[in-house]
């Protein structure tokens, strides 16, 4: 690809949907900038967009199509995958196929997937991850709106007197949107209100955080309507007009709530003094297994009181994938067609009659932890998995394995070469990544932007779109699938959203159904729908919106309550930001974090091992004590796989159970147990190359320079197989049970380092690793772990941007830096991302203290 000008593309990760202007450096070199002229971030990105080009290495990539252990060609590939459906379809009939695709497919691949399942091999089941993510929001959409359309924009948030995040750690997985919440505060006085359980550093930084009860959101929306109701706020015309309201709906409120009664006070008084109210809602609300319910109370809420469709106003879902948004529209989900269309008889037949096809599927097909549970029994003897790791991320993650290895026919898509799922392939298929693919992707606020190729495709990899046209010309059905580019796609579902007009939908993309390539190629971002796209009236057949009773569930967890979730710099099953050094940084262990009173009650020590166990399963976490937990919960990452740890493995923990109405797994609130976990011995070992240690417990993160493993075990210590050859020192203390050793080559470049004990401390990790990257210290010093001269030590990095430590801002603050702001003039830390912030004002807050204490 040219070097040159800057390309604008879009971010890889979350649903936000930065605009990026990359600028080409080298074959695989990019620098990234925010985009200031992309309506979602204006230029700002999040720590996870800023270190893209920290994940272009092609270390671990998929190049070549591989069928087994062996490589093939591509003919050879495909060819392989067509005659495996062929003969599964023939002997069991279409419906024993199934596809399993991702939010992180872009469109046009998705739009093809879905055409090739649902119209033209005839089966209902090709599901996606975003069941796992969006799928409740879709259903509550559906039940209140007649349609998966989001009523908001992001405009919305440079309006509100009131924001309300249910759910959401949104200065962590939505982070540009918490920049833009921050600056609203500032700039109007917005209140905002935090609603989750635990005090993530979102909630620490609002005016009111309600730590409601795992799953006790509907409660408390219901009994806040009620609240409302009953002090006037309803908005009477908004009701008699533009709704229809169930018999005995405001009766039936119950003003139950489970929240202290004067911070329940408060936040009503709040909700009855500002009415310009936006809530944001996501996985605290979508995944459970009254997830659907939790939207349509929240929605409920905003219809009741006429807060939507109106600027700074509306219940807000945001999605979690790049493009969440664009799979619900092209039809992901294995109960919609494209289009936003249902499986009635006109709507099918107007899609068999627009893909000029009569193989359309019958009707819905399985949602994903059916699909699995079919594949497990044997009816799905043929799989495609496409962008998506469900191996890790599926609920009941054991039982997955189980049924991937029964399956006769697995065919895996990825940019990665041995994902936990690509391990059951028994075809793989190297796809373009990110910065080598081309097309569209939807944000949570219907916008659609380009993802510009930047990079050339490495080895044989191929766009996800191009092998599943190939395969469908295979199946014999090419005339359907003969596109030559992400643009004739485009057009052609473009065009296609003219059925969502004939059923009264708001879905509208058809003035791009004649775009020129030219045309495709500028595209900027637009949004479909508009800023408020059901202002004149709702997708049901009488344009009105639905109230729907919902009634609290009753949720008694045996045991602690296991709620999991995401760390700020790691995306998902880390295939791409566990490659960069500086992502690396924020966590680089699976914790599970506890109260500290269940700490003590349990005899769990911070920074020991503790096994958490549950129906579905068991794994090893590192304890990390925090008063941010309610007593009774614990909280771990979904991020650890079989790639990077021999422990944190959350998916193994997460029962699947559904919602039944979305079919959304309950990831958050699992019942679960918890235990020290003693182990014998304890090291860390760095090494220039990956390592798979065979212990107990073990986590491996991307370093300068190499990885960093933490391990811990039992009985004998086997690690000295995992250190390179090359020249040894080592040191020994026998009756401490301790061991250091480095190896080095014949330069005296340090290969490798390890430090073991099986009583004592180990050193501080961050002097050594800083060594390993730019290795100027002596063996002397690297066998005792420390410099033999005192350095100013900068401590533990806290912004990951612009590489600060705390000592750094402790100092600076110690100097009178005494706002988040003076700190970042000081130091630069907090002025990129500030996803940090909350950090700093609390290492400003104890210097403070100290400082006081110390002139008492
Ligand atoms: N850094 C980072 N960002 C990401 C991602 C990532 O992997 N890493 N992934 C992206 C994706 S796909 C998604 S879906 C989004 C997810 O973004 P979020 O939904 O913000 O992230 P989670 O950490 O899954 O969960 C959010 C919060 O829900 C809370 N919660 C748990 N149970 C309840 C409950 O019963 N009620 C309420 N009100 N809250 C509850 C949890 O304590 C948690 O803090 O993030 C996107 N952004
Ligand atoms: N315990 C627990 N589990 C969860 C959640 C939770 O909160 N708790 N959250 C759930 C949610 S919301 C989500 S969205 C899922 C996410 O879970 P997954 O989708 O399983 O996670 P990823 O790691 O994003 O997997 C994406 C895969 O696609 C590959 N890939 C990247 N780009 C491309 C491409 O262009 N083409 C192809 N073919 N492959 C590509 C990546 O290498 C990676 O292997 O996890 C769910 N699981
Ligand atoms: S908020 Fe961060 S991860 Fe999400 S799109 Fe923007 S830069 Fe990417
Ligand atoms: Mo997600």
């Amino acid at each position: 690809m040219a070097k040159g000008a800057p390309i604008n593309t879009t971010c890889a990760y979350c649903g936000v949907g930065c605009g990026i202007a990359a600028q080409v450096k080298g074959a695989r070199e990019v620098t990234i900038k925010g985009d200031k002229t992309h309506p979602a971030n204006h230029g700002r990105l999040c720590s996870k967009g800023t270190y893209l080009g920290e994940t272009l290495e092609l270390e671990g990539r998929l190049l070549h199509p591989m069928l087994g252990e062996r490589r093939a060609s591509w003919d050879e590939a495909l060819d392989d995958v067509a005659e495996r459906l062929q003969s599964v379809i023939a002997e069991h009939g279409p419906e024993s196929v199934a596809f399993y695709v991702s939010g992180q497919l872009l469109t046009e691949d998705y739009y093809v997937a879905n055409k090739l399942a649902k119209g033209f091999i005839g089966t209902g089941t090709i599901d996606t991850n975003s069941r796992l993510c969006m799928a409740s929001a879709v259903a509550a959409h559906n039940r209140a709106f007649g349609e998966d359309v989001v009523p908001c924009s992001y405009e919305d948030l440079d309006c509100a007197d009131l924001v309300v995040l249910v759910g959401s750690n949104t200065a962590w997985c939505h982070p540009v949107i918490w920049q833009r919440i921050e600056k609203l505060r500032e700039r109007r006085g917005t209140k905002l209100v935090v609603i989750d359980p635990r005090r993530t550093e979102t909630a620490a930084l609002a005016d009111l955080h309600i730590p409601v009860a795992p799953d006790g959101d509907i409660a408390l929306f219901n009994a806040l309507l009620d609240a409302v109701a009953k002090r006037g706020g309803l908005d009477a015309k908004f009701l008699r007009d533009q709704c229809e309201v169930p018999e005995g709906f405001f009766a039936g409120l119950s003003g139950e709530h489970g929240v202290n009664p004067q911070i329940f006070a408060k936040l009503v008084d709040l909700l009855m003094e500002r009415p310009r109210m936006l809530t944001l809602f996501s996985q605290g609300a979508n995944q459970s297994a009254c997830g659907t319910d939790k939207g349509n109370a929240i929605i409920n809420f905003h219809l009741a009181t006429g807060r939507i469709n109106r600027l700074g106003a509306g219940p807000f879902s945001i999605t979690g994938q790049p493009n969440a948004m664009g799979g619900r529209e092209v039809g992901g989900l294995a109960n919609t067609l494209a289009c936003h269309l249902g499986f009635s008889e006109d709507e099918r037949a107007d899609v068999a009659g627009f893909w000029k096809t009569d193989r359309l599927c019958s009707g819905q097909g399985l949602k994903a932890v059916d699909l699995f549970r079919a594949v497990h029994e044997g009816r799905i003897k043929f799989l495609w998995v496409m962008a998506t790791n469900p191996a890790v991320s599926m609920p009941d993650a054991g039982f997955v394995r189980e049924a991937l290895a029964r399956c006769p026919n697995i065919v895996v898509s990825d940019v990665i070469a041995d994902t936990d799922t690509a391990k059951f392939a028994h075809v793989r298929l190297p796809a373009l990544g990110w910065a080598e693919k081309d097309g569209t992707v939807t944000n949570s606020e219907r916008r659609v932007s380009r993802q510009r190729a930047l990079l050339a495709a490495p080895g044989e990899a191929r766009a996800d779109w191009r092998i599943v046209c190939d395969v469908a010309a295979r199946l014999g059905h090419g005339r359907h699938f003969d596109f030559t580019s992400p643009a004739a796609i485009f057009r052609e579902y473009a065009a296609m959203t003219a059925l969502a007009g004939r059923h009264g939908k708001k879905l509208d993309l058809t003035q791009w159904a004649d775009c020129s390539d030219r045309d495709y190629e500028r595209m900027l971002p637009f949004q479909w729908g508009g800023t408020h796209p059901l202002r004149h009236g709702f997708a049901t057949s009488d344009g009105k919106a639905r109230l729907i009773a919902v009634t609290a569930p009753k949720t008694q967890v045996d045991g602690m309550v296991l709620n999991t979730g995401r760390y700020r710099d790691q995306w998902h099953t880390m295939t791409r930001t566990g490659l960069s050094p500086s992502l690396s940084v924020h966590r680089r262990e699976p914790l599970v974090e506890v109260h500290p009173a269940d700490a003590e009650r349990l005899a769990l020590e911070d920074g020991g091992l503790a096994c958490v166990s549950s129906a579905a399963g068991e794994s090893i976490y590192r304890v990390a004590v925090s008063d941010g937990q309610v007593t009774g919960q614990i909280f771990v990452p979904m991020h650890f796989t079989d790639a990077n740890s021999g422990g944190g493995r959350t998916g193994l923990l997460v029962e699947a159970k559904t919602d039944p109405v979305s079919g959304q797994p309950a990831f958050k609130n699992v019942a679960a147990d918890i235990a020290p976990w003693q182990p014998e011995w304890r090291a860390f070992l760095l090494t220039r190359t990956r390592v798979q240690p065979d212990c107990t417990y073990w986590a491996q993160m991307r370093v300068k320079g190499g990885w960093l493993t933490e391990l811990a075990g039992l009985g004998a210590v086997d690690i000295d197989a995992l250190l390179p050859e090359g020249m040894r020192r080592e040191v020994a203390d026998i009756a401490r049970g301790m061991r250091r050793v480095t190896v080095g080559d014949e330069d005296g470049q340090m290969l490798a380092a390890l430090y073991l004990t099986r009583s004592g401390e180990l050193p501080a990790r961050d002097w050594i690793v800083r060594q390993f990257a730019a290795p100027d210290a002596s063996d002397h010093e690297l066998l005792a772990g420390r410099p033999a001269i005192a350095l100013p030590d900068r401590g533990k990095v806290v912004c990951v941007c612009h590489d600060v430590g705390e000592n750094t801002i402790r100092e600076a603050a110690a100097n009178g830096a005494n706002t988040v702001q003076a700190v970042g003039e000081a130091t630069c830390a907090g002025t990129n991302c500030g996803s940090c912030r909350t950090l700093i004002a609390q290492i400003i807050e104890e210097t403070d203290a100290t400082v006081r204490e110390a002139a008492e």
